[in-house]
């Protein structure tokens, strides 16, 4: 089972943005396949990704040199490789870009071709992509994870005046599918109270709502009234993602926020007042990466908290070794390192330190479901793709719902 042989194209994501398709093609007659998604909120220590920076061309973000790149240095370098030696494959891509940050070949360029290795693997040895992720990476508990919902969308994923940019309902349920149906019920509620008001039911680019609010306690107080709506208070968590580098501002050390600038213990206090409007259970990157002291704030302020990381650790298994103790839960993007085997090494170092494991979808995104294997595979507690509206979004939790259906697997019960 070997490659026999690497190739790709252009598509597009869900953003209007040229993205990449590659194939994985093997001399048994499997093809593994893989699309690349996009963040737009991103860490500084993310790794790189490539476009041909042609303006005459797709607004600059064409990837004919990528694909030049997949089609000769990555085909010439993995023809002939063992598909289901997922390290010495993803070794081999390190090799070819041979820098730090990927910045020779992109990080888009490299996973598309490391994940189209994986769905290739567990075609040819005809198993489930999540049976074969677990295999690979070595988790030994499969399950299903809590998913997150984003049903209010602000911060760099909208252009309203919103400065959170995920406002998210986590439920507490017994399957995976009672999630989803507490989930499209709160949402439906919600689309119904914004009509009511005369608000836009327009969607943001994570298929949550992007309504022009006065402040982010007016969609709070709308979430609240949405969960009650649906008689689900004792089952319904709030999660939030504040994103706050995107609020940060470096050259005075603070945080701007509903028209004032203010310190990391009055951003502190502002946490404070939304838990009043709604109690909240998890909140992912409350400060700036470059804030480590608003970090260690926050996370004596709130012990009982989620406190998750996200642009903080970049899915790098060196800087969660780092920064550990800043979190207890970690965001895991394949995206942001560019090789499935260093975001198996990500996860294992997280879960060194017992942090939860969030696996998620990118602001810009495909159809392809393949984070949804990935958090059962790895045993991912829980997983965030968005709202219950554009379908890819809903192309992960559909997959997840189909292996509920089709598989006996223990499901992860809330936070
Ligand atoms: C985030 C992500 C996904 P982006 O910040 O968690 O929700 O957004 O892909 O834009 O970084
Ligand atoms: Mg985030």
């Amino acid at each position: 089972m070997k490659i026999k042989s690497v190739s790709a194209i252009q598509i597009i994501n869900s953003r209007g943005i040229p993205t990449l398709k590659a194939y994985v093609a093997l001399d048994t007659g499997e093809i593994g396949w893989s699309m690349v998604p996009q963040g737009a909120s991103t860490g500084k220590h993310e790794a790189a990704e490539i476009f041909d920076n042609n303006p005459q061309l797709f607004a600059g973000f064409s990837l004919q040199n990528n694909i030049q790149n997949i089609n000769d240095i990555i085909n010439n370098g993995l023809k002939g490789l063992e598909i289901t030696d997922q390290s010495a494959i993803d070794k081999k891509l390190l090799e070819l870009d041979g820098t730090t940050n990927k910045g020779k070949l992109g990080a888009n360029t490299i996973l598309a071709v490391s994940s189209a290795c994986v769905r290739a693997g567990a075609m040819a040895t005809k198993k489930e992509l999540f049976q074969y992720i677990s295999e690979i990476s070595g988790n030994k508990k499969i399950s299903l994870p809590t998913p997150m919902f984003n049903i209010i969308n602000g911060g760099a994923h909208t252009n309203n005046n919103l400065e959170i940019q995920e406002f998210m309902v986590i439920p507490s349920a017994n399957s995976f599918f009672e999630s989803i149906k507490i989930g499209v019920e709160i949402y439906l509620k919600l689309k119904a109270a914004l009509t009511a008001k005369g608000q836009s039911t327009g969607l943001g680019d994570e298929g949550g709502f992007s309504p022009l609010l006065n402040n982010n306690q007016e969609a709070m107080s709308l979430i609240k009234e949405a969960i009650e709506a649906t008689n689900n208070q004792e089952k319904v968590f709030l999660g939030l993602d504040l994103a706050a580098n995107g609020f940060y501002r470096p050259e005075t050390k603070q945080y701007q926020i509903g028209g004032k600038l203010i310190t990391s213990d009055q951003l502190i206090n502002y946490y404070q007042s939304l838990n009043e409007i709604l109690s909240i259970k998890s909140i992912e990157d409350p400060m700036s990466e470059n804030d480590t002291v608003g970090w260690q704030k926050i996370i004596a302020a709130f012990p009982n908290l989620q406190i998750v990381g996200d642009d903080l650790f970049t899915t790098n298994p060196e800087i969660i070794r780092e920064k550990n103790q800043l979190a207890n839960a970690v965001i895991i993007k394949p995206n942001q390192i560019g090789t499935i085997s260093e975001t198996f090494s990500a996860i294992s170092e997280a879960k060194n330190y017992n942090m939860k494991i969030i696996i998620s979808h990118r602001s810009g995104e495909t159809e392809d479901p393949f984070i949804a294997d990935l958090a059962v595979g790895i045993g991912a507690e829980e997983i965030k793709s968005g709202s219950l509206a554009r379908s890819e979004r809903l192309a992960k939790y559909n997959r997840l719902l189909e292996i509920e259906a089709l598989h006996n697997l223990p499901y992860t019960h809330g936070l």
